[in-house]
């Protein structure tokens, strides 16, 4: 039996872009569906609060955010190599999926469920969310979005079949999620997308990639594995750290956005340059320990 657990939803576009990253390298994983919204009471117990998707699960090992997984995958199964750039993570997530979120929350302000809206406004829009507001701006995002849109047409008519080169890789799962989520969840997204043909025409060949094979899990089962499991992560800790992080020292990690979202406590176990691992002790799983990257998240020590 497959070792990878994934915590995520149908509908997340952050888990797709790890469940197209699972199908390039032809990954066999378990899917446990969490709850769209908080609460997420079997989550918790692994992730000491986290409460974004996806979540991965190997044993007592918790990753969070996709940057870390997709790290996480490239270190375990090397190949086919995701040939990654992975500064790109941080343009990608960041200055791109905030413009798409605002247009899929933007574009159906009037229609979305009121909990989710208050939900996804606290988190992507700050403590007093005017989703109408960001609906007015459509006509800007919409200009920001056919910019990348370009260079990623560009990039395919004058590279190979992918973004990466001839094999899809990190450069492919970082732009699919995104055109994914804009196509499918956004009444004008296949119309936005439509005049770059090229981008239509890979749309496709990403299909083809599939997933992977996945196979359902429930989440008992997973806490269970959990419990009965201890992390394979040996500990380490940079002697260069910049904030001095010691073995055994209590943190505080939070993602560094204003987007309202808990911090999760525990014990410093591994620290370098792009990951940082924690050990916490949960009644239901025992320790597991909980990676999160280093870059976008705030370590606070007290
Ligand atoms: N930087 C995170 C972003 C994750 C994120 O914002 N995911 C969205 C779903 S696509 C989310 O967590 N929404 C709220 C939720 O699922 O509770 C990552 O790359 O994993």
């Amino acid at each position: 039996m497959s070792e990878i657990i994934f915590h995520n939803y149908p509908q997340s576009p952050v888990a797709e872009k790890v469940r197209k990253a699972f199908g390039i390298k032809g990954l066999d994983w378990n899917s446990v569906e969490i709850p769209r919204l908080p609460p997420k009471p079997d989550l918790m117990p692994l992730t000491g609060g986290y409460r974004r998707t996806p979540v991965m699960q190997i044993g007592a090992d918790i990753y969070c955010d996709s940057q870390c997984i997709l790290m996480e995958l490239q270190r375990r199964f090397p190949e086919p190599d995701f040939q990654a750039d992975w500064g790109l993570c941080r343009w990608n997530d960041q200055v791109l999926f905030d413009l798409a979120v605002r247009l899929v929350l933007g574009g159906n302000a009037d229609v979305l469920p009121e909990d989710f809206a208050r939900d996804r406004g606290r988190l992507y829009f700050g403590p007093n969310p005017d989703l109408h507001k960001v609906a007015e701006d459509l006509p800007h995002v919409m200009a920001q979005l056919r910019g990348a849109l370009g260079w990623w047409q560009n990039e395919l008519i004058n590279g190979g079949s992918f973004l990466a080169g001839q094999r899809a890789g990190l450069a492919d799962v970082l732009a699919w999620y995104l055109v994914w989520f804009i196509r499918g969840r956004w009444k004008g997204g296949p119309e936005l997308i439509a005049p770059f043909s090229e981008i239509v025409k890979w749309e496709a060949r990403m299909d083809a990639i599939g997933y992977g094979t996945s196979h359902d899990m429930t989440a008992t089962q997973a806490l269970e594995i959990a419990r009965k499991c201890d992390t394979a992560c040996a500990p380490c800790v940079d002697d260069n750290d910049p904030q001095g992080l010691k073995p055994g020292q209590q943190v505080w990690i939070r993602p560094d956005s204003d987007g309202g979202d808990p911090a999760v406590e525990g014990l410093v176990h591994y620290a370098d340059h792009q990951t940082i691992s924690i050990l916490r002790d949960d009644s239901r799983v025992g320790q597991v320990c909980v990676h999160f990257p280093r870059i976008g998240y705030r370590v606070s020590t007290g």
